[in-house]
């Protein structure tokens, strides 16, 4: 199979699972029943050692300010205001950028003791890069998006009527930045990466230290990133500071923060986040062995207004401004309907349209007293075009439908 064709999540999905199979069917000496044991232990990774964790007194679910007037709060999550960038330009700044934090607190890591261990059977020499020698490698600066698997998910309630547990996002889990970074590339390389190299999964030293695999495709692709630095300034704790991923087009949980260490394996890898969490499971999709259901990889394409929700505008004209994205591509047209879905009119498209970043765009509007239903339907370059309603799955992922917005006329 080609490197491009290992890209795209199915061609991924397809091929581990027939190897899991293949493998399952040789017995190689391990049952199944103690393959999963073993997964479930995190057997093969070192103990992170708990001084990396902030100190009780100064463990924090967020450590930025949560101002109320960029972002929905709720645990340790911040969701940005879509009505918040109607006054911005293409760029998420970092005040207001989205954060999903599984472990409770952050960890608040020195840079001066950090280190980024790469082993395991698929380098031939496994190596420990502190922060200055990870800065000392020829770095990339690029615009993606990075967005939450469960963005969203609050929508499964109006179209479903189920409310689905996990953090409740409207459709704010996302953001825009410039990340900057060394290629993961450069420093697989230096650890000799072999050409039996078979999946990559960086780990993370906060309190639950997740992790999630990648095949080694994805982890040699020109954007794939270990980010120091975001819009500019070094990243931030709440951000995965002093390092994270940055996976272009992938489920936010990929995008490992604070990452540690990172095992390369000849082996296909596993881990709770691609078998259990950030699956799809329910009556529409079928268990992929060893993960309950398909592995959610790529995202899908979507689109959001830059106004509130069950926001009110003055009656009269007004320039309606939204963004649409995919982690597939590029966003080739959007159409916008004011009158709940009867009709659509093609919105205009503004520059800079980037790849795996988002579009944005805007279109005249006549606001009408009383209820208005606005939706926005994309289309992106890999063809992918918004669909009026998708099956639930059981977590609440990948709501990708078109969503209605309704704003008051007064
Ligand atoms: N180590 C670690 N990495 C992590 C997470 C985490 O909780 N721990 N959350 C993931 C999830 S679910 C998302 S959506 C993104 C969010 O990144 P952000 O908080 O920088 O916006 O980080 C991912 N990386
Ligand atoms: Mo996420």
């Amino acid at each position: 199979m080609s490197q491009s064709e290992l890209l795209h999540q199915d061609q991924y999905r397809r091929q581990r699972a027939d190897e899991w199979v293949h493998q399952q069917a040789q017995g190689l000496g391990v049952g199944r029943r103690r393959f999963l044991q073993l997964l479930a232990a995190g057997t093969g990774f070192a103990a992170i050692p708990s001084t990396r964790f902030a100190s009780a007194e100064e463990a924090k679910p967020i450590v930025k300010p949560a101002n109320e007037q960029f972002f929905v709060k709720s645990g340790s999550n911040l969701e940005m205001k879509w009505e918040a960038m109607y006054h911005r330009g293409y760029i998420v700044p970092n005040e207001l950028f989205f954060v999903r934090n599984n472990s409770k607190s952050v960890p608040m890591i020195d840079p001066k003791t950090w280190e980024l261990k790469i082993h395991g059977s698929g380098v031939a020499k496994p190596l420990a890069l502190s922060y200055d020698e990870l800065l000392s490698l020829p770095s990339v600066s690029v615009i993606r998006a990075l967005e939450c698997a469960g963005n969203g998910r609050n929508f499964f309630e109006v179209t479903h009527g189920k409310k689905i547990e996990g953090t409740p996002w409207s459709l704010g889990g996302i953001g825009v930045a410039e990340w900057t970074g060394v290629p993961l590339r450069e420093v697989l390389d230096r650890a000799g990466v072999k050409q039996s190299a078979k999946d990559v999964m960086p780990v993370g030293l906060d309190e639950k230290q997740i992790k999630r695999p990648m095949p080694i495709e994805k982890a040699l692709a020109d954007d794939t990133l270990l980010v120091y630095a975001m819009n500019g300034d070094p990243l931030l704790p709440d951000h995965g500071a002093p390092v994270r991923m940055l996976l272009p087009g992938w489920v936010g949980i990929a995008n490992v923060k604070w990452v540690g260490e990172i095992e390369v394996s000849e082996q296909a890898l596993y881990s709770d986040y691609n078998t259990k969490k950030y699956v799809l499971t329910g009556p529409d999709y079928k268990p992929a062995p060893p993960a309950n259901g398909p592995a959610l990889t790529t995202q899908k394409v979507k689109s959001a207004f830059e106004l509130a929700w069950d926001g009110e505008l003055p009656v009269g004209k007004f320039l309606l401004r939204g963004r649409s994205w995919s982690g597939e591509g590029t966003i080739e047209k959007v159409d916008v309907s004011v009158d709940g879905g009867k009709t659509f009119h093609p919105a205009r498209l503004r520059e800079p349209n980037i790849d795996k970043a988002w579009v944005r765009w805007d279109i005249d509007w006549d606001v009408q007293p009383g209820e208005n239903k606005l939706q926005a339907r994309a289309t992106d370059s890999a063809g992918n075009t918004q669909p009026m309603k998708i099956p639930l799955n059981e977590q609440g992922y990948a709501y990708w439908s078109v969503v209605t917005h309704t704003i008051r006329g007064v």
